[in-house]
This record gives C-alpha cells, structure tokens and sequence, in this order.
C-alpha cells in the first residue's frame, strides 16, 4: 500500500460498540422483520454487538427512498457541490481515523498498524480523489458529416446497488461510494455480514456532513437476502459488486434476469509473483512477503503464485522461510502485530482445508501449517516450496497466510505458466532489466502488473481484472465509466 500515516506507539484498547440500525432515506431503523444478527471479533470469537437484518422489504424501502433522492435535490446539486460533499466526509474519517481504524480492528480482525497506516489513509484519499473530479465529468463536442451540432453528457445511471466484502471494509466502501457520488448517483449499499460497523460509521458522518437523506441508504444483512435482493432488483440501475468469483456469476445472473441493470465486478485472484535471477533478491524477498502475508493473506491481489528462477531458488526459499518464521502473529490491537486473525471461522477453516491439500499433494512446508493457538481465528503463516502448477493450492484461491513457490527456469516458460490461470487480476515482476521487465508487463494477462513492487494501491490508478477476475476498472478516471451513462445530442443546425 502507498499511503502512510504515523502507527500507533500505545497499544489501543478496542471499542465497545452499541447494537446497530440500518441507514433508510436518512433514519436510522430496525429491519422490517425485526431480525438481528451478530457480528463477531474474529480474535476471540465473541459478539461485539447485533445488527439490523435486512432482508428484501429494507431493499425495497432503501431503493425507493434512494430514488426519492435522486429525483429530488440530489439530482438537481451541482457537481461542485457534490464535490464539497464529498471532501466534506472525507475530513470527517480524517478526524475520526483512530475510532474508525478500531472499529474496523475490531470487527475485521487486521492489525491496528495497518488499519492506520493503510487502510484509513487510503480511503481519505479515495474520497478527496472523487471530490475533485465531481465538477470535471465532461462529455465531447463530435463532427458528423451533415449539417448537425453533435455532443454527449456522461450523465449519472441514478439508483446504484453496491455489494461489497469483508476484507477492506472502508476502503471497498470508499471505491464504490466516491465515484457513483462523485458522478451523481445515490446508493443503497449491502455490505458484508462480517463486517458491517465501519460501513454504518461512515454513512453516519455522511448525515452528519450534510448529504441529502436517501443519498446513502445502508442495508446490513447476508448476501442470499439482502445482497439478491438488491442484484435482482428491478428499480436499481447499476450493481457493483466485490467478492468471489462464483458469487459474481450470481449476481450477474440476477442482473441479467431482472432489468437488465449495468453490472460491474471485481473478483478473485491468483496473482503470479515472479522473481528473475537479476533482480534486487533483498527487496524482492521483502515484496513478496508483503504481497502475500498482508492483510492476513485476505486480498484479491494476493501474490499467491509465487515463481522463483531457478538460479536463486534455494537462496530466496531459505530467506523467505526465515523471514517468515520471525512474523509476529496476536492481539490485532498491539501496535507491534503483523498478522491478526482470519475473519471468521469458516475462512480459518477453509484455509486449514488448502493446508491439508499441500501437504497432500507432495507440496515442502517449511514453515507454518496449522491453526495458531485454540482462541480466535489464528492461522500460522505458512510457506510451501516446490508446488507445482497441478496442485489445488496452486490453482485455487486460499485467501489466507499461505504461500507457495513455484521454481521456473526461463522467461517464456514463466510467462506461460503465470498466464494459465482462469484468473487476471495482477501480477508482478523482479528484475532489474528494463527491457525484460516491460516486455513481461507487456504479456502478462491481468489488470495489474506491478514492477520491482507489490500492492502498490492509489486512488488514481485504476485496478480491476482480466478473464474471470472481472469486469470494469475500478479508480481512477476509469470509474466514472461504471458510473455513468453517455448520451448523444444531435442537433440539426
Ligand atoms: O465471499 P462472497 P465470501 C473470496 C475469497 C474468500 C471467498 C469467500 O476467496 O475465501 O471469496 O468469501 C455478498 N447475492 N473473496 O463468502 O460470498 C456477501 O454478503 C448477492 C474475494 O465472504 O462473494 C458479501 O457482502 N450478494 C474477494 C459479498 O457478497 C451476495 C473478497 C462478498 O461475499 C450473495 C472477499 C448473493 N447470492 C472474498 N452471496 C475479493 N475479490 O476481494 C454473498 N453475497
């Protein structure tokens, strides 16, 4: 991650956190149905506090009031003011950075360090990013042949639904609400059951900061529910959804079987790492341990193929076994942790379950291999060498602290390999050969590729996948494609 702000010296004591409502047309209610669920602290497995339950009639509610807002003085707000909005939300997270980083510590799992020095820094970014582009989304003067004046007006879609998971809570919100708001849309947004606290914090310094009621609904609950029920529905425009491959096919579906609203995705990953025997071994070593242990290896880029020349395999093996072993796993609110807990039981599990494969299917573990202690949902940071392409552990996505390395012997053989995957979401490159380093960049199939670094994230560049990790580009200029139609006039002069 490229941004930073100072760490915490003290370790931080976690929140205690009232029951939540949900956010529908500007009041803050229980679910029709008065259902509630529990979000739990994935370091102790315990209760933080229950949740409002949406389930199809919240969608509903939520829906109508966003489109109450978009036909009332939303859509009448100028982009400047949209703009203003939009810095104006992004100095409150500014101010309440700590309670934010905790809260999202708490309900996640990921250590405080990074909640501070990643994730919040990051999600200002995204907000003020956005803020400067609201008053500068511009359509084009076009000449016909004929005797006619011809322009577009990249207009807002209108009512836009948003999905989104557990793994960057504030930041995932962040990359949907800046731009759909930034162009002009209002929003219901689901966000993952997991980790719904920050979701509701945010969109109450929202009310706080002045956006119109039903602007910003928020509709806690789980994704065969809430989340189909939003994809499905015939009132909502656009969907935009974050999470696993298969889940985005279901959405899609849905899209396609009600009104045919835009839909755009950012799914899994597989993400090729790939070391030359040129290049800086120190810094690549250190790159690859970071892209693939951070966030406790819950991230869609996750470097989780990671091939190694054959010249200096047994160099980089030994070094990253080392590095590894030395990692500090606990107490996610101890400024000095590196890797917390998974954020649920059922991810712990799964990943416990791809351990098993390697071992299985013949893969060196070198160190790590199990559940870390019996409180909480602890996994050891785990390295596997000599995986070979075949293996389940190679192919599938874990999604946690496991790493596997791959040896290749030359440039096309790698390349060919990184590229055999259903996915594309990024890739990386160590060498320090400026020639070889664009020409793989170049072939490599995914959305990213990052050069002699990893996990490099700016509200700037955009970032979305290739082949089944994908479809649409997040960030950047590009997002405001997700979140805009473009009309034509034709004018006859
Ligand atoms: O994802 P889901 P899960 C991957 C990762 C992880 C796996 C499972 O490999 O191990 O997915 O995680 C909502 N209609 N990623 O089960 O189910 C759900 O409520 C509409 C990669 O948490 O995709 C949540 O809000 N929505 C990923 C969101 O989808 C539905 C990040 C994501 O949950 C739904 C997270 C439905 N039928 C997991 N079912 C990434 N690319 O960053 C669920 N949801």
């Amino acid at each position: 991650m490229a941004a930073t702000v100072s760490s915490p010296r003290r370790k931080l004591s976690a929140p205690s956190v009232a029951d939540q409502k949900m956010l529908i047309g500007g009041k803050w209610v229980e679910s029709a149905s008065g259902k509630t669920f529990a979000t739990q602290n994935p370091a102790t497995g315990q209760t933080i506090c229950q949740v409002a339950e949406g389930d199809k009639t919240d969608v509903d509610l939520a829906v109508k009031a966003a489109r109450k807002a978009y036909e009332g003085p939303w859509g009448r707000m100028t982009g400047a003011e949209r703009g203003r909005l939009l810095n104006k939300l992004a100095d409150a997270i500014d101010k309440n950075s700590y309670e934010l980083a905790a809260l999202e510590t708490l309900d996640n799992g990921k250590p405080i360090a990074d909640s501070i020095g990643a994730d919040l820094p990051l999600t200002i970014q995204c907000y003020r990013y956005y803020a400067g582009w609201a008053d500068k989304i511009v359509g084009h003067t076009i000449p016909l042949s004929g005797d006619y004046f011809c322009y577009t007006r990249h207009e807002p879609i209108g009512v836009v639904g948003q999905i989104i998971p557990w793994n960057f809570p504030l930041l995932m919100q962040a990359w949907k609400w800046g731009p759909a708001l930034a162009c002009g849309n209002t929003l219901v947004l689901k966000p993952a059951e997991q980790t719904p606290l920050t979701a509701l914090r945010v969109a109450a310094l929202a009310q706080d900061v002045g956006f119109p009621d039903g602007v910003i609904n928020v509709v806690p609950g789980y994704g065969p529910t809430a989340g189909a029920a939003l994809a499905s529905h015939m009132d909502v425009d656009k969907i935009a959804f974050t999470g696993e491959t298969t889940t985005g096919k279901i959405v899609m579906t849905a899209a396609a079987n009600s009104n045919l609203k835009r839909v755009s995705l950012e799914l899994g990953g597989k993400s090729p790492n790939l070391v030359f025997a040129d290049a800086d071994l120190d810094a690549a070593i250190e790159g690859a341990y970071f892209g693939l242990f951070f966030n406790q290896g819950q991230c869609c880029v996750a470097g989780s193929r990671l091939f190694v020349e054959e010249r200096i395999y047994d160099e980089f093996v030994h070094k990253m076994q080392t590095k590894t072993k030395a990692r500090k796993v606990g107490d996610p609110f101890d400024p000095t942790t590196e890797q917390g807990p998974q954020v649920s039981q059922e991810q712990m599990d799964r990943i416990l379950g791809y351990i098993e494969h390697g071992k299985k299917d013949g893969a060196r573990l070198l160190t790590g291999g199990a559940r870390s202690g019996d409180n909480g949902f602890y996994v050891q940071p785990t390295v596997f060498a000599d995986v070979q392409d075949d293996m389940k552990i190679a192919q599938e996505e874990i999604f946690g602290p496991v790493m596997s390395i791959l040896k290749f012997k030359d440039v096309e053989e790698v390349v060919q390999r990184g590229n055999r995957s259903c996915y594309g979401l990024a890739a990386a490159v160590w060498t320090k050969d400026v020639r070889k380093a664009h020409a793989v960049a170049h072939r490599l199939k995914a959305g990213t590729v990052w050069v002699n670094c990893y996990d490099v994230f700016d509200a700037a560049a955009p970032f979305g996948g290739f082949k089944m990790s994908g479809i649409g580009r997040e960030l950047g200029q590009y997002a405001l494609n997700l979140y805009t139609e473009v009309k034509t006039v034709t004018v006859a002069m």
